[in-house]
C-alpha cells in the first residue's frame, strides 16, 4: 500500500531551510547571500565598499559614513522636526539641556530617508537577521552648555552577558557639522569586544569624537560604548539617531502603538517591515497566524469596525 504521507514528506523536505540542529542549510545561506548582494548592486552600491566598511566595523566596532544625505534632506528634517524640539530632557541620560523627539514618523516623514537608507540597509543585512527592526528613531538637539551624556552601549538593556554578538546596531546622523567641541558623539574603539564592565571604569580620554560634516553618520554596533559629547559652544548640535535590533528582540519604541496604521501605510515597504509589519519566519511577529503586512494591505471594509468579534476557527499550519 502506498504511503499516503510520502508526498507531504517530500514537500516538507523541499521547504526545510534549516538543518536538524537548527542552523541554516548551506545552500539556503548561499542563495540568501547572492540575493542580498544582487539587491545591493541594484541599489547602485558597490559590494566591495560594503565589505570594506564591515571590516572597519569588525575591527573598531564603528565606522564613519561620510556624506550620506544631501542638504535638502537635512533642511526638511530641520524644518519639520524643529517645531517639536521644545522640551529639555527629563533625566541625565536624555540630557537636561538636550531636546529629543520620539515617535518621529507619527509627526513627520522627513526622517524616512535616513531610516531605510540603502547603504545602511546593506550593512545591516550583513550584521542582523532578515527582517531586523527599527528600535528607535529620534531627533536630538544638544544645546549649548550640555554636559557629556552618560556612557552606554545601546543593547545593554538586553540581559545577556558580554562579550557577545551585538543585538542591534545604530547610527547617529550629523545634521550640523559634528566637532570635538559641539557634542560630537564619543565612541570607544574596540569596546564591542569587551566583557561586562562598569561605565565608571571607562577612560573617557581614550574615546574618539565622531567628527564629521553634516550629512554624514557614525555607524556602530549595539555593543560599542559611546555617548553624546559635551557641547562647549554657543550653538545647538542637531542630530538624528536610527537604531535597529534583531527581529527576535523587543523594539525600544513600541511602534505598533506609537505609529498609526495610516502613517505606516504611507511609508516605504522597507520602513513598514522595520516598524514591525514583518516576521522572523516562521513564528515571531505574526498577527492572527499571518504576516502582519496584511494589516496594511487589507483595508477594512466599511462598517467592519462595528462587526462582532469573529468566532474562533481552527487554523492549520504556520503563518504565511
Ligand atoms: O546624541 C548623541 O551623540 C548620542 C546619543 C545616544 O547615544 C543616545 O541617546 O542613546
Amino acid at each position: 500500500m502506498a504511503d499516503i504521507d510520502e508526498p507531504n514528506r517530500e514537500s516538507r523536505a523541499r521547504r526545510a531551510y534549516t538543518n536538524e540542529d537548527g542552523t541554516i542549510r548551506a545552500e539556503v545561506a548561499a542563495q540568501r547571500a547572492a540575493a542580498r548582494d544582487a539587491e545591493v548592486r541594484a541599489r547602485g552600491i558597490d559590494v566591495g565598499y560594503v565589505e570594506s566598511l564591515l571590516e572597519r566595523v569588525n575591527e573598531d566596532g564603528y565606522v564613519i559614513l561620510p556624506h550620506l544625505i544631501p542638504p535638502e534632506t537635512i533642511d526638511a528634517i530641520r524644518r519639520e522636526a524643529g517645531p517639536f524640539l521644545q522640551h529639555d530632557g527629563r533625566t541625565e541620560f536624555e540630557g537636561y539641556k538636550t531636546r529629543r523627539i520620539y515617535s518621529v514618523i507619527e509627526k513627520t516623514f522627513a526622517c524616512n530617508p535616513i531610516v531605510d537608507h540603502p547603504l545602511v540597509m546593506a550593512l545591516l543585512d550583513r550584521i542582523l537577521q532578515p527582517n531586523y527592526l527599527l528600535s528607535q528613531l529620534q531627533v536630538i538637539e544638544v544645546m549649548p552648555g550640555e554636559i557629556r551624556q552618560p556612557l552606554h552601549h545601546d543593547d545593554g538593556f538586553y540581559p545577556f552577558p558580554r562579550p557577545r554578538k551585538p543585538i542591534g546596531a545604530a547610527l547617529i546622523w550629523a545634521l550640523d557639522d559634528f566637532t570635538a567641541d559641539n557634542g560630537a558623539t564619543l565612541v570607544y574603539p574596540g569596546s564591542h569586544r569587551w566583557g561586562d564592565v562598569p561605565a565608571a571604569g571607562i577612560d573617557v580620554a581614550k574615546m574618539v569624537p565622531a567628527v564629521m560634516p553634516a550629512g554624514s553618520a557614525v555607524f556602530f554596533l549595539g555593543t560599542v560604548w559611546h555617548g553624546a559629547g559635551a557641547n562647549r559652544t554657543d550653538r545647538p548640535r542637531l542630530a538624528a539617531t536610527t537604531q535597529y535590533c534583531e527581529p527576535w528582540a523587543r523594539q525600544q519604541e513600541n511602534y505598533s502603538l506609537a505609529i498609526s496604521r495610516e502613517r505606516a501605510r504611507q511609508c516605504s515597504e522597507k520602513i513598514q517591515a522595520l516598524l514591525g509589519y514583518s516576521m522572523l519566519f516562521p513564528f515571531i511577529g505574526f498577527v492572527d497566524g499571518r504576516d502582519p503586512i496584511r494589516l496594511l494591505r487589507d483595508r477594512p471594509r466599511a462598517g467592519a469596525a462595528l462587526a462582532p468579534a469573529p468566532s474562533p476557527a481552527r487554523k492549520k499550519g504556520t503563518p504565511t
